[in-house]
């Protein structure tokens, strides 16, 4: 059986998930404490992030945009690989990413939130701009790109939904909120119990 160390509100792990749902990959989660993460998840993967796939031959996948590739190689029934926003991707795991922490953590990281805030909120702006053309970013319908971007829009979204429902950017939160509505978000986030070691199996 092929498994996913994952932590449901991990933006990585959700995308993850999303890949291996819209491939039907067979796949069994092993839902993890991240202060208490399992001996084999660590075996596996020594950097000791989620997600984490182990394939039934041992093979360990233990990046998500690995994941959701190697997902989408075997079945892409969307053609989501069509999408595949490389450099776009890139700037919402780097900067985004990066304003995101210091915005939402801002004591943790001694800064000032309002600061981190309007750089993420400037980068939205490429999402905005993308969505003039069409309803996801790379075409009508979703891709990798949506999938791997949106978790971490989702995320600042969430930090003070007041402010964000006032900006002026109605296209990405129109998709946001379509992304979140789906079906295939509402499986990637159903809940599942934490797995114990000595369980019978994950999941
Ligand atoms: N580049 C990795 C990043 C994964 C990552 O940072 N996941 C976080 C949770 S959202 C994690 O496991 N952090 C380690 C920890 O909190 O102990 C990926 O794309 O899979």
């Amino acid at each position: 059986m092929t498994t996913l160390y994952s932590f449901r509100r991990c933006p990585y792990a959700m995308r993850a998930r999303m890949a291996l749902l819209v491939s039907a990959t067979a796949f069994e989660v092993c839902e993890v404490a991240l202060r208490d993460k399992p001996a084999d998840m660590i075996a596996a993967s020594p950097k000791a992030t989620v997600p984490v796939l182990v394939l039934s031959d041992g093979q360990v996948i233990d990046e998500s945009l690995d994941i959701m590739r190697w997902a989408l190689a075997r079945n892409d029934p969307e053609d989501w690989l069509a999408g595949d926003e490389d450099a776009l991707i890139d700037t919402f795991d780097t900067r985004f990413k990066h304003h995101l922490d210091r915005y939402k953590y801002a004591e943790r990281h001694d800064a000032d939130p309002a600061e981190h805030r309007a750089a993420c909120f400037a980068l939205l702006q490429l999402l905005e701009d993308r969505l003039t053309a069409a309803e996801n970013l790379s075409r009508a319908t979703r891709s990798l790109g949506d999938i791997a971007i949106m978790p971490f829009v989702r995320q600042f979204a969430a930090v003070d939904h007041t402010w964000f429902d006032g900006q002026p950017i109605p296209r990405t939160k129109c998709w946001l909120a379509r992304h979140i509505a789906s079906p295939l978000f509402e499986r990637a986030m159903a809940r599942v119990p934490r797995w114990v070691p000595g369980d019978a199996a994950p999941g």
